[in-house]
């Protein structure tokens, strides 16, 4: 057991306000994090929860350039969105605000000056691209040539996509600024650097000596940083987008968004306690949890906590649960490939089916490694666990006591063994989601809840009520007050991860939400206590609705096949000669046929006007042979015979490849008189 807090300070990755959020979003950071803060205040734990949007940084700008608008635009269109996607999903920030508040460039350039006048920084000259036409520095995605190792003419200075190499500007061929589109030139720019590696020593301690109980994803990935040994970094950078640096001699210059959007969390806390933030920051009885996802780790545990350590007055987060990456059926999410189950969009086509959501995140979220979302695991486990356990439990042991007691609670009588462990099991669950819950076990915590779930439904099975309505109707009164019991403890147990769905199954008990501590009571519901009505808590997901949402994403995949096509670069230069040496001539097709036991073969005979040939295509996937009879196509006339499937084919008919590898034949403008020179 670890040092004892008063209270807990959760922190929430601050997203980029250039997208919507989506599944991978929800998995790895917001769910859990609300999950524990929901955990805790059950608990009667003082728990704050912060959110923002992160809304800085170069892509933004790109994308409001792109857009004819401004970046604040980009970013109040985003902002309200992610903040309402994030209301209707039940995460309770306490406040959820974003770095554009005035709020936050004070305290933003504030640290920045308390570190610049403790000497912190260290000031360094270098060269860097520079449009001479558009008069500014340019940052990396700023300028795009060809990449040195495809050919991709289109290479951004910090990656080329066309084959995932990570690239700096000076790597690119030909470099052009995509604001002028001019070539950019070096220019000498002056930043300031924080000296990470004046601060490895402290940092080593901190994590590798004295949080060994951090996850293994986490401290493997910070051990990795700090034997590698750190280097200084900018956090300055020449950009017209961000929080200007506040020193004489830094015109043009902002915060590095990396540097401002972790000072968000603090920001955030003193929008929302004005009088009590230091409490939640610098008190040693207050700890910090930070939930991010795994590229983030960095900043979190090694950048940050340095200036946290340089400014000296603030704690340093107790812990960093951060998670891997969820994938989507096999695929990394990409917002700008549009790979994604965006959370808006899951709203409007499965209204009501947040917990549904919350749920099969959490059953499978992505704590030790890498996961994939794939519809097929959502609707079964929707199908086979929340419905048929967790429902279908409740639904009983609700519609039972409606049937046999008029919806009163039943007064129990003796106890027989089965029913004496069955209450045994209610007594554990608490110890055992609280060992879990307080080390960041989300997954395996849910499986605990839905455990006690499957109790109850095979106790329900075995004690088999129904027979005995008429024959013992004690036995029935007690086999219902025990049901009754676990089905109270679900609405505790389940509270933190289905919010909306504990609250109706509440309502349909006719009972208050209940304090964690209760969790395990055998009295939750005294006889004689009226429940509310039962309606189903949970429905099946039938096959066309998740047919639909998978057409959906294979829809999305085409479209990004033909939008990521580069066509190839041109090949090697040839002389006329070498072109004159190929006869192309037009040829109008007389049958088309299927060949036998070849799935890609057609067949044509063609009148090229001087005698009829044979040629053969493989275009059978993409032309129906009738579709082609009667065409006029242009074909290669001279090229040697050759003999497929026992055929001989003698020459080559033109198709035209698309971006998405589909073939077109190439066909005159208007008909001409077949034998025709194509030149
Ligand atoms: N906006 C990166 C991200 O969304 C960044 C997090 C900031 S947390 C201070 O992954
Ligand atoms: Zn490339």
């Amino acid at each position: 057991m670890g040092k004892q807090f008063k209270r807990t300070l959760i922190t929430t990755a601050l997203p980029y306000a250039n997208g919507p959020v989506h599944i991978g979003h929800l998995a790895g950071v917001y769910l859990p994090a609300d999950i524990y803060a929901r955990y805790l205040r059950l608990k009667g734990q003082e728990t704050l929860m912060i959110g923002g949007s992160d809304e800085h940084g170069v892509p933004i700008t790109l994308l409001a350039r792109k857009e004819g608008l401004q970046p604040q635009d980009i970013v109040d269109r985003y902002h309200s969105i992610i903040k309402k996607t994030f209301a209707d999903f039940g995460i309770t920030f306490d406040i959820y605000s974003r770095t554009t508040s005035s709020i936050h460039y004070e305290t933003a350039s504030e640290f920045f000056r308390i570190l610049y006048d403790k000497g912190t920084f260290i000031e360094k000259i270098s060269e860097q691209y520079y449009d001479d036409e558009a008069r500014q520095f340019l940052a990396d995605r700023y300028i795009t040539g060809r990449c040195p190792h495809c050919g991709n003419e289109r290479a951004y200075g910090d990656q080329c996509e066309a084959c995932g190499t990570s690239l700096s500007p000076t790597d690119l061929i030909n470099p052009r600024s995509t604001i002028s589109g001019s070539a950019p030139v070096m220019k000498e720019t002056k930043h300031w650097y924080l000296p990470l590696d004046r601060y490895a020593p402290f940092l080593k301690q901190w994590i590798l000596e004295e949080h060994t109980e951090w996850k293994p994803n986490v401290y493997g990935q910070c051990k990795s940083w700090l034997d590698m040994g750190l280097q200084p970094r900018a956090v300055s950078r020449d950009l017209d987008w961000g929080i200007p640096l506040p020193v004489d001699g830094a015109e043009g210059k902002v915060l590095y968004v990396w540097f401002d959007a972790p000072i968000g969390y603090i920001s955030n806390t003193k929008e929302l306690c004005p009088d009590t933030w230091e409490t939640w920051w610098k008190d040693p009885e207050t700890k910090i949890i930070h939930f991010i996802g795994k590229d983030n780790i960095v900043f979190h545990c090694i950048v940050f906590p340095a200036m946290l350590k340089a400014e000296g007055t603030y704690n340093l987060p107790e812990n960093v649960p951060a998670n891997e990456f969820l994938n989507l059926e096999g695929d990394k999410i990409s917002t700008s490939k549009n790979w994604a189950v965006w959370l808006h969009e899951y709203l409007s086509d499965l209204p009501g089916k947040q917990d549904v959501l919350r749920y099969v995140l959490t059953a499978n979220a992505p704590e030790t490694k890498d996961n994939d979302f794939t519809w097929k695991d959502f609707q079964a486990r929707n199908n086979n666990e929340l419905v048929a356990i967790l429902g279908n439990f409740v639904n009983r042991a609700l519609v039972l006591t409606e049937k046999y007691f008029h919806g009163i609670v039943p007064s129990p009588s003796v106890l027989g063994d089965f029913d004496r462990t069955t209450l045994r099991a209610l007594t554990c669950v608490r110890d055992e989601m609280e060992r879990l819950l307080d080390t960041f076990h989300f997954r395996d915590a849910l499986r605990e809840a839905m455990s006690l779930a499957r109790t109850g439904n095979k106790y329900l099975a075995e004690s088999e009520p129904w027979k005995l309505a008429a024959t013992d109707p004690a036995r029935v009164a007690t086999v219902m007050h025990i049901a009754l019991q676990i089905t109270a403890n679900l609405t505790i147990a389940f509270a933190p991860f289905l919010p909306g769905s504990m609250t109706r199954l509440g309502q349909m008990l006719n009972l208050s939400p209940q304090a964690w501590n209760r969790l395990g009571s055998v009295d939750l519901l005294p006889p004689g206590h009226a429940l509310g009505r039962a309606e189903l808590l949970f429905e099946k997901i039938e096959d066309e609705c998740i047919q639909a949402q998978i057409q959906k994403l294979s829809d999305r995949k085409k479209a990004n096949e033909a939008a990521d096509y580069h066509p190839k670069p041109i090949r090697e230069t040839i002389r006329i000669d070498d072109f004159d040496k190929l006869d192309i001539r037009t040829g109008t097709v007389l049958e088309c046929i299927k060949v036998p036991k070849a799935d890609k073969l057609l067949q044509f005979r063609i009148d090229d006007g001087l005698t009829r040939r044979t040629i053969l295509s493989g275009v059978a996937q993409h032309y129906r042979p009738e579709e082609l009879t009667g065409k006029q196509v242009c074909f290669v006339a001279n090229l040697a015979p050759r003999k497929l499937k026992g055929i001989l084919s003698e020459g080559m008919i033109l198709y035209a490849e698309d971006a998405d590898g589909r073939l077109v034949v190439v066909t005159p403008e208007t008909l001409v008189r077949p034998g025709s020179e194509v030149k």
